[in-house]
């Protein structure tokens, strides 16, 4: 599947050393490591192409233009879209979705109208909807989660075909749950009801294979520096129909057609999109990341990290004082564990198993509803999350060092407290 001795080589950072222990980099849903080939990347472009883009004549600044724009048109084979204008660069997957808040839901909704979440939102794919129904009179109203961390499809089916739902905007991978959720599906029942659906797929564009016309939904957002690029690029796909019909969402340089003192015209889509001179250096890096991952195959990277997951599932069950959330089975879900460890507290737990070198994230990971679903004592887990350059030693290290931890605070097995289920 993946050389993952050969990928780790292309990543400095795995080299150093955390506490005087080898680097166990399992935070990978809150961004990923980056190869050597997006650093010089990064660093060929300031030393030999740097300058503005779509606006000189000279030299350097076609040069950047041209890497510029050819991100994009890569960006739209990556995920399959018909062209590269349905493809608007923003600062993450937050702005993108902002984006949609902003220039459709505002325009769009009515007092009466729903929108339509899950209960297992990250907080970027739930408050800019709220602030959309607070101005426009629509109400949020969320799909829940069953005890298997899958989706209530019966309530999903009730909630879509209330009639009154305008938009679905659901996460594909859940961020804590690993969960993947239908998609297609959801998008067959939103679209028969008249909705138009918005993923977030943040979690799942980085892991898995994707097609925006298989998934037919209306737009997708996702973010450059979860699958090995820079931080402070995003990527909004919508249908161009849909792009242009939009308001613009910020306005100011490049985005005009022509300006009056009293009012402006539009630049076409997706210009419009990107106000003021834009992260060029890193979407130009996000190409070479981009890069990296079609050379080893996306269907590589996720039957990688299913062989990971179950490996990783079966090691930390073995520990009898782990209780893992979401599904059981790695092919319903990502490369996320999300665990409670023997009553502690999950920032106990990321802080000792630091101390071995090992990086998992604890807290709520951006998705407090998700929490109190959940029924936990304290509204906080424990995460580890896994990438191409991850492997079994890895997964020895955190069951390793789990184990160190539990027998630290002197833990002797018995469920109890905070971390688990009450
Ligand atoms: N989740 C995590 O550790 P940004 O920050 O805009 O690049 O991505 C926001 C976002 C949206 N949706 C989902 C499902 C996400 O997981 C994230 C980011 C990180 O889980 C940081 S909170």
């Amino acid at each position: 599947m993946l050389d993952v001795a050969r990928i780790r080589a292309d990543f400095p950072i795995l080299n150093r050393q955390v506490h005087g222990r080898r680097l166990v980099y399992l935070d990978n849903g809150a961004t990923t490591q980056k190869p050597v080939q997006v650093i010089e990347a990064l660093t060929r472009f300031y030393s030999l192409h740097n300058a503005n883009v779509h606006r000189g004549v000279h030299t350097l600044s076609d040069e950047a233009t041209e890497l510029y724009e050819d991100v994009r048109a890569k960006v739209a084979a990556f995920i399959n879209a018909h062209s590269a204008a349905e493809i608007v660069f923003t600062r993450n997957t937050t702005e993108s979705i902002n984006l949609v808040a902003s220039g459709w839901a505002r325009r769009n909704l009515r007092p009466g109208d729903e929108i339509v979440v899950t209960a297992m939102e990250h907080h970027s794919n739930l408050v800019p909807w709220q602030l959309a129904a607070a101005a426009t009179g629509a109400r949020v109203r969320a799909i829940p989660f069953l005890a298997d961390g899958t989706l209530d499809m019966d309530n999903a089916r009730q909630v879509l075909g209330s009639g009154k739902a305008r938009l679905l905007a659901v996460v594909h991978m859940s961020n804590v749950l690993g969960t993947i959720n239908p998609v297609e599906e959801l998008t067959r029942l939103a679209h028969d009801a008249g909705a138009l659906v918005l993923v977030d797929g943040a979690q799942s564009v980085p892991h898995l294979p994707t097609d925006v016309r298989e998934l037919d939904a209306d737009f997708l957002a996702f973010s450059a520096h979860k699958m090995l690029g820079p931080t402070g690029v995003g990527v909004l796909w919508g249908r161009r129909g849909l792009l242009d019909a939009m308001d613009p969402y910020q306005g100011g340089g490049s985005m005009i057609a022509t300006v009056e003192i009293e009012h402006s015209t539009w630049a076409e889509t997706p210009q419009k999109f990107e106000a003021g001179t834009p992260n060029i250096a890193d979407v130009v890096a996000f190409g070479a990341a981009i890069d990296y991952l079609l050379d080893l195959g996306m269907g590589n990277v996720r039957a990688h990290e299913v062989a990971l997951t179950r490996y990783a599932l079966e090691q930390l069950a073995a520990l009898p004082e782990t209780h893992i959330f979401g599904p059981a089975q790695p092919e319903q879900r990502g490369g996320i564990i999300t665990f409670g460890y023997a009553g502690l507290h999950p920032h106990d737990i990321a802080q000792v198993l630091d101390q071995y070198g090992v990086a998992v994230r604890a807290g709520h990971h951006c998705t407090q509803p998700l929490h109190r679903a959940l029924n936990l004592d304290v509204g906080a887990t424990t995460r580890a999350s896994l990438y191409i350059y991850n492997d079994r030693d890895d997964i020895d290290a955190l069951v390793d060092a789990l184990g160190r931890t539990g027998r630290f605070f002197g833990v002797t097995g018995a469920h109890s407290g905070s971390g688990v289920p009450r």
